[in-house]
This record gives C-alpha cells, sequence and structure tokens, in this order.
C-alpha cells in the first residue's frame, strides 16, 4: 500500500545501524532479538524509503576484528550501499561499550584510555570517510561521573576541549572536508555527563580551535530527560547555525532514555518541531535515533522504522494545512498586525544615543499594553484541532 505518507529517497530520512539493529537488551533483561546483518538493513530501509543509514564504527567492524576483515566487511557494505542508492551521512565512534571506557573516553582519569580513544576516533572517521559521510558525531555516553571526589570536572572540559581540537586537526590534516557535531545528553549510562545539554555544548563549541567546523546534533529523548523544551533548544542551534544534524524520536521526562518511535508520546511537541524545522529551511539528515519496544520481533522492527518515517510526514502535512488554513492565517495576520503597530524607538534599530534619548521620551499607554490579550488559547486549540483531524 502506497498513499502521500509513504516515504522517499527526497525526504531525507536516515536511520542509525543500531536503532533498527537494536536487540533489546535492557539493564534488566537480556537480548530479544537476533542481531540483524548491516547489509540486511541497508536493503530493508531502502525498500521501506529511507534515504540513508548512520552507522558506529562497531556497528559495522567489530572492535577486534583484523584489517583483512574489516577490508571485507566494507566492501560488503558498500556493495549495498550501491546497490540499493542509501547513503551515509552521519558516522560516530563506539566510545562506551568496551570496559576500558567505564570511566570516559576523551575524559577519563587515565591518560591512556584518552590516547586510546583518540586513535579509535581517527580510525573510525576514516571508515566514516571511506563510506562517505559528511557529518562526524560525537555522542559522549561515558564522558561523565558518579561521583566528583577523585576528577575535578574542569580538567574533564579541558579533556574534551583537547581531543576535539586534536581531532579537528586531523580530519584538516587528511583534507576530509567533514564536519563535526556534538550530542548532548545530562545522564545515562553515567550518574551525569558532562555537555548535558543543548546550550552546554553550544557553549563549549565557542571554546574551540575550530569553531566553525563544529556544530551540534541534539536528540528529542535527552533534552527532554532534563525537562527542556527541544524545539527551542533546537531553535537556538539554528539561530547560532549550528544545527548539523538531529536525533528524532520521542520521550517521557523524567524517565529512562526511551529513545521511542518518533511523535509516538507527545505529537504536538513534534509538530512544532517539524514547523520549525521545515520553516527554516533545515535541509540536513531527518535521523532516527530510536528503538523499537522490547516487545518485538522483526517484523515489529521495520513497522517501528515505517512509522517513525510516516508520522513525520503526517505531521508535515499538518504542517503545511497549518499554514493554509484561513482561519489559522487570519489570526496570525490580525495578531502580528497589533504587534508591530509600535513605531517608536527600539533595539531593533540598534543602539545610538539619540535613539535612547527618544527611547526615554517615548509614551507608552501601560494600560492598554497590559489589558491586551495574547489570543494563544484560541490559536493553540486551532492547532489541537487541526492535529486531533477535526480540521
Ligand atoms: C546511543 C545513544 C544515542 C547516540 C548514539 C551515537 S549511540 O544509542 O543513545 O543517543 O546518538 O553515539
Ligand atoms: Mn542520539
Ligand atoms: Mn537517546
Amino acid at each position: 500500500m502506497s498513499d502521500m505518507y509513504t516515504p522517499k529517497a527526497s525526504d531525507r530520512f536516515t536511520f542509525g545501524l543500531w536503532t533498527v539493529g537494536n536487540i533489546g537488551r535492557d539493564p534488566f533483561g537480556d537480548p530479544v532479538r537476533n542481531p540483524i546483518d548491516p547489509v540486511y538493513s541497508v536493503h530493508k530501509l531502502a525498500e521501506l524509503g529511507a534515504w540513508g543509514v548512520s552507522l558506529h564504527d562497531d556497528d559495522l567492524v567489530p572492535f577486534d576484528a583484523t584489517p583483512q576483515e574489516r577490508d571485507g566487511i566494507v566492501r560488503e557494505f558498500r556493495k549495498a550501499l550501491d546497490e540499493t542508492g542509501l547513503v551515509v551521512p552521519m558516522a560516530t565512534t563506539n566510545l562506551f561499550h568496551h570496559p576500558i571506557f567505564k570511566d570516559g573516553a576523551f575524559t577519563s582519569s587515565d591518560k591512556e584510555v584518552r590516547a586510546f580513544a583518540l586513535r579509535k576516533t581517527m580510525a573510525a572517521i576514516d571508515l566514516g570517510v571511506e563510506v562517505g559521510v559528511s557529518t562526524y558525531v560525537f555522542w559522549g555516553g561515558r564522558e561523565g561521573a558518579e561521583t566528583d571526589a577523585y576528577r575535578n570536572p574542569a580538567d574533564a572540559v579541558k579533556w574534551f576541549r583537547e581531543a576535539i581540537n586534536y581531532l579537528s586537526e586531523y580530519v584538516l590534516d587528511q583534507g576530509y572536508g567533514i564536519r563535526f557535531a556534538l550530542e548532548p545528553k545530562p545522564n545515562e549510562p553515567r550518574g551525569d555527563l558532562y555537555l548535558p545539554t543543548v546550550g552546554h555544548a553550544l557553549h563549549f563549541i565557542s571554546t574551540l580551535d575550530h569553531p566553525d567546523m563544529v556544530g551540534v546534533n541534539p536528540e528529542l529523548a535527552h533534552e527532554t530527560m532534563a525537562g527542556l523544551n527541544f524545539v527551542h533548544a533546537v531553535a537556538q542551534a539554528l539561530e547560532a547555525g549550528k544545527l548539523f544534524h538531529i536525533d528524532l524520536n520521542d520521550q517521557q521526562p523524567g524517565r529512562y532514555d526511551q529513545d521511542f518511535r518518533f511523535a509516538s508520546e507527545n505529537p504536538k511537541r513534534a509538530f512544532f518541531l517539524i514547523k520549525l524545522l521545515e520553516d527554516s529551511g533545515y535541509d540536513g539528515p531527518l535521523h532516527f535515533d530510536a528503538h523499537p519496544y522490547r516487545t518485538e520481533d522483526e517484523e515489529g522492527v521495520w513497522a517501528f522504522a515505517r512509522g517513525c518515517m510516516r508520522s513525520y510526514l503526517v505531521l508535515k502535512e499538518k504542517v503545511r494545512r497549518f499554514h493554509a488554513d484561513p482561519e489559522i492565517t487570519a489570526l496570525l495576520a490580525e495578531l502580528r498586525e497589533r504587534d508591530n503597530a509600535y513605531g517608536g524607538p527600539e533595539a531593533s534599530a540598534g543602539y545610538t544615543s539619540d535613539g535612547a534619548a527618544a527611547l526615554r521620551q517615548q509614551t507608552f499607554d501601560i494600560e492598554d499594553m497590559a489589558q491586551r490579550g495574547r489570543r494563544y488559547e484560541e490559536l493553540d486549540q486551532l492547532v489541537m484541532e487541526l492535529l486531533l483531524g477535526a480540521r
């Protein structure tokens, strides 16, 4: 069956190999699904209408593979990409699974571990470039602590910076022409992670040697875990020109990292997110970093993947209808007209001492300003009725 919500390559949907390949292990239970061969995932995702896949080095090439094994695996994988037309816009390093990273990778207190993490990442960047990536993600899953009794957290930030600076130079030295995207998360698997939110990451980027090469990869679940509004985080990243990539999924606040199917928990938030992305002209990958429920077999995995993409397209259509809805557009126009009626001195004109003097002299009708209703109840209800299918 195909309808207007059937995804196609031009929709730019991508999935991590680790998402559809998630075997449903959790801290309390063993895997419930068999591992899926990346080559098979590539074919299945292409069939479902995805545009690309992303990967950790270890998703494709096992940690202990020999160079010959590695080359064979990469050859087969590239063959699958050629056959299907799927692309790999993003890759990343697994710096969290192996026991050596138990106290961090770039921020490990152990200097030798920090050096190994750097070398592993260089090799993973080489692999990413070999499969055609343009963005390289850094998620510091183990970059954090349960206790601050030993490591000074400021040293951790410094080591993190040194690693990103080093790897930026590596990329420049190799002439790779790729960009980095930092992915914040407040906690899990560590008690607390460094660079916990998009805001922290944005400031950190401004302290780097090559800030232009580095942006963010915000994840809906992660900001939501921190109790924050993901749409606002993405807006700030966009406004700073730093939205290099995005991880779409869903999440209830105050829970473990649920990584639910996109829009399955809070479709209204997802609607405002899509509205922001589409209205801003974001043209990067729409990357799903979510997991099928642990209850699912393989069929459920593909239903999950299809569901992520369909929900995006359904809500994108709602965004189109929002902009075309006569009642909504009339209300917006009315509000805007009144909001912009003021013609006196203001911040957008920039500061001049004459302007500031004029502002001091400006007469404001405080009573009238205080009385103005915002009509957001009306507007939000129109949005709700649109989402609920009543208009
Ligand atoms: C891991 C994490 C994700 C990150 C991935 C990239 S791995 O699944 O939960 O949020 O994006 O390292
Ligand atoms: Mn993620
Ligand atoms: Mn997550």
